[in-house]
């Protein structure tokens, strides 16, 4: 059995807090997922070129004020839906999803369950890593602060938020070791994730 042939591709999920190593670590797999010759993308949200990621990148950047509520449905709005691209055989490596949305609204005060409300019935991620990285340690990685929400105190609640949505599906990995032993694991998480796909693991929806 060719393992590259076209059944469906993985949703893989990569979450944590700000300036913990996704976006860099989205990019390693993707290149070590297209050397191996597999079908794959890499997405990231918010999606800021679309007109609605505009609102919110402007929104991030201090530029516009809208509520609590309103920028959660903007950011909820922003996902797109993945599973013609799945179903098509690509797998998908994405730089955040829903826990994003849930944790960092939950954490300025929002029902976690009117946040998870918008989203339900999305499809849901093969696996979930979460980079687990101490707000402290996040934010002595430089570039912190430019953003809303990029602040101390305001991660240490988003990163509460977080462990109260993970479950015993998700992939926890410690983000403070060193890039290669985090690329290392991600790589063979991402390997297996796709291999129970190609051999049949059927779809499932968010939040069910
Ligand atoms: N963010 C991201 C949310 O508040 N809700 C969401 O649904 C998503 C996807 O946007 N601080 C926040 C988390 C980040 C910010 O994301 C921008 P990034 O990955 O830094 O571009």
């Amino acid at each position: 059995n060719d393992i590259r042939g076209c059944s469906r591709g993985s949703l893989i999920v990569l979450e944590g807090l700000d300036r913990s190593g996704k976006t860099s670590q989205c990019g390693n797999l993707l290149a070590y997922l297209q050397g191996k010759g597999f079908s794959v993308e890499a997405w990231q949200f918010p999606d800021r070129s679309t007109s609605v990621g505009k609102m919110i990148s402007a929104y991030l950047a201090n530029e516009s004020q809208l509520d609590d509520r309103t920028i959660h449905l903007l950011f909820s709005a922003n996902r797109a839906l993945m599973e013609n691209k799945l179903k098509s055989g690509t797998t998908l490596i994405v730089d955040r999803y829903s826990y994003s949305g849930v944790a960092f609204s939950a954490a300025k005060g929002l029902n976690i369950e009117w946040c998870k409300a918008p989203e339900v019935g999305l499809i849901a991620p093969d696996v979930v890593v979460y980079l687990d990285v101490p707000p402290e340690k996040a934010a002595e990685r430089g570039g912190y602060g430019l953003e809303k929400y990029e602040q101390l105190d305001f991660q240490g609640k988003v990163a509460e938020h977080y462990h109260n949505l993970l479950d015993s599906s998700w992939e926890i990995v410690d983000g403070s070791q060193s890039i290669e032993s985090v690329e290392r694991q991600l790589k063979d998480l991402a390997m297996h994730s796709i291999l129970t796909c190609q051999r049949g693991k059927p779809l499932t929806n968010l939040w069910s």
